[in-house]
Order: C-alpha cells, then structure tokens, then sequence
C-alpha cells in the first residue's frame, strides 16, 4: 500500500515509521523542517515500543501527491490549509486521526476522496528532529462517519477493513468500528480531560490517573458525556471517564500533545477539543463550567505567550 502521512510530527511519525516497517508499504511523511531532511538524510528512529530506524521518504512539500491511503495527522487548526492541498493530490482513501470533532467533514468537503474517521491512543513524543517515541502502547479505531455505510461488503467498510489489516500487519492494534460518531465523542471526552490539565501543570498523563487533578479531568471528561447524550450520542459518563482513566494510565509516561505545545511555545487544540464542548453544550443547554475554566486558562496562556493572536 501507498501512504502519504500529512502531519508528521509525532503521532504522523509514529503510524508512518511503524508502517513502513512493513515491506508491503511505501510510505511518505509530510513533515515540517528540520524533521523531513533529518528523515531523508539519516532515517526516522522509532524508540520505545518499536524500536528500530526505518526510512520512509519525507518531503515539506504536500502538493501534487498519490496514494492508496493519506493519513491526516495535523494539528485541527490547520486541518482546512491541510484539505486544501491534499486536494491538489489524488488518494483512494483517507483516514483523519487527529483530535477534537469536525475535521472529517472539513476534510470531505474539499477532498474528492472517501474519508474515514479515526481515533488514535498511542502516547507519542517527537524527541527531537528524525526520532520520536512510543510513550505508551495504543489503541486505532477507525470506521465511516455515514450511518449504514459500514455492513459487510459496502465500499467504506472493505477500505476500513483493508486499513486496518494493513495496521496491524505492521504492528499497529487496530480495530473497525460502526459507531464512529461515539468513538469521536469518547476520544474527546479522553483529551477534553487529560490535555488541558497536564498542558496547564506541565505533568505528564500520569497526573490524572490520580489526586486533585485527576479529579478535574474526570469532571470534563464526565461534561463531555453529557453534552455527547444532549447531542444525541449514547456516550455514559461513566464510560467516558473509564476510558480516560484507562488511557491515562497506559499512557502515564507520555507527556499529552497538548501539554507537548504548550512546553514549546505552540498553539493548542483546545478550541477543538474542549473549547469544542463548550460551544456545544453552550446550543445544547448543558452547563460545563469544568470544560469553560480549562478552555479560558489555555486561551489565556495562548495569549499571554503570543501562541494566538485573536
Ligand atoms: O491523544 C492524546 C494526546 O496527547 O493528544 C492522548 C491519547 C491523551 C495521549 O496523550
């Protein structure tokens, strides 16, 4: 299989290094400098779990590309720059597996391409420019967005059945799921509580398996769930919260993506994660004054440090 991985900073760099692993898989990661020549000049070192230099070919340049398969990995903010040039390209299939909601449908208006929706638990770190490591062991769930288009046989479940062979072929835990739209909430629910409190604290995951902050990722975990319920997606709160502190816990060592740019100086995801909920639970009716703290403390950082300008 062709892939063109979009995004490779740590998660993009993790899935494509893991893929190309496989012989069966050319692999091309679309990545920022220094990053891309380090690639091209001395190979993409996986630490950790998959220990092992591997090399895909890396360009900055995402223009004019084809594959079977784009793995969209960039930042939600930049998820429209990003469908703008894929579409200049030609794809069988891609597969968005960012964070926070509506990327897929970004994606699909612009791409004349079928998109696939997808979650990804990897903890992953860019260590620095060519390296970047496996923190903690994950989980890819991926599926159709369209209700009733993923029974046997239809032409999004054979491409997701496909992917996620292909996936764990090269070691990847993958599974297909029918129920993406709950998939997508209970992912948000994961970083709407682990990413602004380790990003605010500077912690890693493990902070919140535990302890006063444990306490308040779970309560935006748990408001996540209900504006998810107000939405009409059947998402428990205890289900929500279960599956944060699972990935918590199997991703203690990983410092979350959130945290990661804050460290750097960098804009977040927060208003796609729980500046997301917000907005939601602001139309929906729902109070989620956990989720409107967090969001007003990461935006207040963003300003403060000059990572956003509005
Ligand atoms: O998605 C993540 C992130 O850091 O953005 C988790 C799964 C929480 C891993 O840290």
């Amino acid at each position: 299989m062709e892939v063109v991985v979009f995004g490779a900073g740590s998660l993009g760099s993790l899935v494509g290094g893991t893929l190309t692993r496989v012989d069966e898989h050319t692999v091309t990661l679309v990545a920022r400098e220094p990053h891309a020549s380090t690639i091209r000049a001395s190979g993409l070192q996986l630490s950790g779990e998959f220990g092992q230099t591997v090399t895909p070919d890396a360009t900055t340049d995402g223009r004019n590309l084809e594959a079977d398969l784009a793995i969209v990995t960039v930042k939600s903010f930049d998820t429209p720059a990003a469908a703008e040039t894929l579409a200049t390209g030609a794809f069988d299939t891609v597969l968005s597996l960012q964070n926070g909601m509506g990327n897929e449908e970004t994606l699909a208006a612009a791409i004349d391409a079928p998109v696939l929706a997808g979650t990804a638990t990897y903890g992953a770190v860019l260590q620095e420019p060519g390296v970047v490591e496996c923190t903690g062991p994950g989980k890819i769930v991926l599926g159709s967005l369209e209700e009733g288009s993923t029974g046997n046989g239809s032409n999004s479940s054979t491409r997701a059945t496909s992917i996620e062979a292909a996936f764990e072929r090269a070691g990847l835990e993958t599974v297909v799921a029918d129920d993406m739209s709950r998939r997508l909430w209970t992912k948000l629910a994961i970083n709407a509580g682990i990413n602004p409190v380790t990003a605010l604290t500077g912690t890693t995951n493990e902070a919140v398996t535990s302890g006063p902050a444990g306490e308040l990722a779970r309560e935006a975990a748990r408001e996540t769930a209900r504006v998810a319920q107000a939405a009409g997606v059947s998402l428990r709160e205890r289900d929500a919260v279960a599956a944060m502190d699972n990935v918590a816990t199997e991703t203690a060592a990983n410092t979350s993506s959130m945290a990661q740019d804050v460290a750097a100086g960098r804009r977040t995801e927060i208003d796609s994660i729980n500046g997301y909920v917000v907005d939601q639970a602001a139309a929906l009716g729902v109070d989620v004054p956990t989720n409107r703290v967090l969001t007003t403390l990461v935006r207040t950082w963003e300003r403060g440090s000059g990572a956003r300008s509005d």
